[in-house]
């Protein structure tokens, strides 16, 4: 595949001049590409163009309805494209082919949603006293900076940008070193079709280019999902220029199950939710917890349905896929090797070796039973397809637990009582709780966002609009 180059002000930038960075596909370990490894020059000289768009009669001439317009003519390009899209997010992720078809149909469906609401939000008139006509008038926020991670690029590329292109902002996108693929793909859309400089997109080290970009005094609002530590950094670098962030910063999320509920029905839904994408999602199900007497029922259950799972990459078919890259895989073989008396492997906890992909990263579903919720095992995201168990006794324990780590992004409760399903979900201290299901294909129309440190703000549905808008008030005194 050509090497892919970062597009700065309507140009693509990526001579021999510039330094390169591998990217690998993690399901074989061989080179896919390179991408340019941006620096601050390129930072600068990129913000410098998203100012000069923004402010530009070209862009500013784009009336809402326009721009829902070329949203619609965007996710249409996505469906047409889908083939090819969810081949290009396989081999970046190496995800299952199912599963990257599906992202590519959410990342349409993001496009459609905020074309719908481009020409839908609007402010108010508040009365105050005759003769005042005061009114609030809705503006861009500016130039937006979305640093996306490699889990989901296509779908979290698009909910954030779609988003931000409605409210007529300026777009500067940074991709994961290890996922350019679909953004680049993309990019070459947004290049024939926008004016210059309203959307670029930029590649390298988070550490490099990305903090030059999140410390830009000419930024003026930045959205980042990521991981605890970097979100604390960009929040830094954003609070030095008094801009605001929006960050989604994964979790520990629980399937609470209760003792009368449809085991038959929860069972696959647990499942999928701990090793869709290898467990490399920000809301999967990772923590389970289950009621003392139903217990082992469950347990012998999803062990049963683990030792099924086919593990390896999209060219077999797999259910899991790999890890995707080797600091990730060697993170989660360590953490797996550390199990000691406290908790028990009940299946999987290895690296699993494919015939034909020995150079992939590849490790089989688990399921680790604690004693203790403290544990680390129950306390830690480990972003792997790992699911941490602990047992319960009653509601209020099963309440106490589900709210006993820093995170807060996304509960499944469990039960046929709808007494209990509704007092433990207002309970739960989650930015989504779901009851008797887990998770939406995206779930494009609900708003997203974590509780405690899953992060600031929210993203997805009509909500999402507000993390990219300015409100001006405007009072006109009438006098005759
Ligand atoms: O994340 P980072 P990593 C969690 C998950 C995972 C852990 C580490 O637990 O095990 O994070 O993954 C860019 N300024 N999640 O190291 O560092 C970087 O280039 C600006 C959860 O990949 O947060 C990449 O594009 N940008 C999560 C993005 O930030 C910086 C998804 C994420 O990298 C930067 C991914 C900096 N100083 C990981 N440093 C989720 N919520 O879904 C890095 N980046």
């Amino acid at each position: 595949m050509e090497n892919i180059q970062m597009l700065i002000d309507g140009e693509w930038v990526g001579s021999e001049q510039e330094q390169w960075i591998d990217v690998l596909n993690p399901a074989t370990g061989e080179l896919i590409t390179q991408i340019v490894r941006g620096n601050e020059k390129h930072a600068d000289r990129a913000v410098e163009a998203a100012r000069k768009a923004l402010k530009s009669k070209e862009w500013k001439s784009y009336k809402p309805f326009q721009r829902g317009q070329f949203l619609q003519e965007t996710a249409r390009y996505i469906r047409e494209n889908a083939q090819r899209l969810a081949e290009l997010e396989s081999t970046d992720i190496g995800k299952p082919s199912a599963q990257a078809k599906g992202d590519i149909e959410a990342a349409a469906r993001y496009f459609e949603f905020y074309a719908g609401l481009a020409d839908k939000v609007f402010g108010d008139s508040i009365p105050i006293e005759e003769d005042l006509l005061n009114v609030t008038v809705i503006e861009p926020i500016g130039v937006t900076l979305h640093i996306v991670p490699w889990n989901y690029p296509i779908q979290i590329t698009a909910r954030s940008v779609a988003a931000a292109i409605a409210t007529g902002n300026v777009v500067i996108v940074k991709s994961s070193e290890d996922t350019p693929l679909t953004t680049n793909f993309l990019a070459k859309w947004f290049h024939e079709k926008l004016p210059q400089g309203v959307f670029q997109h930029l590649t390298g080290y988070g550490a490099e280019i990305g903090s030059a970009l999140t410390s830009h005094t000419g930024v003026n609002q930045i959205t980042f999902t990521g991981s605890v530590p970097t979100g604390i950094a960009v929040m830094k670098s954003a609070a030095n220029n008094v801009v605001p962030v929006t960050l989604e910063l994964g979790g520990k999320s629980p399937n609470v199950v209760f003792k009368d509920a449809d085991l038959e029905r929860a069972v696959p839904v647990i499942v999928n939710s701990i090793v869709q994408n290898a467990g490399q999602t920000c809301s999967a199900g990772s923590r389970l917890l289950v009621e003392e007497t139903i217990a082992d029922e469950l347990l012998e259950k999803l062990v049963e349905k683990f030792k099924t799972l086919k593990v390896g990459p999209p060219a077999n078919n797999a259910d899991v896929g790999p890890i995707i890259n080797e600091k990730q895989y060697k993170r989660i073989l360590e953490i797996l090797g550390s199990v000691d008396d406290q908790a028990k492997i009940l299946v999987g906890g290895e690296a699993v070796q494919v015939e034909g992909y020995e150079n992939g990263f590849y490790i089989s579903p688990t399921i680790i039973e604690a004693s203790d919720h403290d544990n680390s095992f129950v306390q830690e995201e480990i972003f792997g397809p790992v699911l941490s168990v602990v047992r319960f006794s009653d509601v209020e324990e099963a309440i106490e637990l589900a709210n006993a780590t820093e995170y807060g992004l996304v509960a499944g409760v469990w039960s046929k009582d709808i007494d209990v399903a509704h007092y433990v979900a207002s309970r739960i201290d989650s930015g989504q709780v779901f009851v008797n299901s887990y998770g939406a294909a995206g779930g494009v129309q609900m708003p997203f966002g974590g509780y405690k440190k899953s992060g600031i703000g929210r993203e997805k549905s009509h909500l999402a609009v507000q993390n990219y808008i300015q409100i001006k008030n405007i009072a006109i005194q009438v006098q005759l």
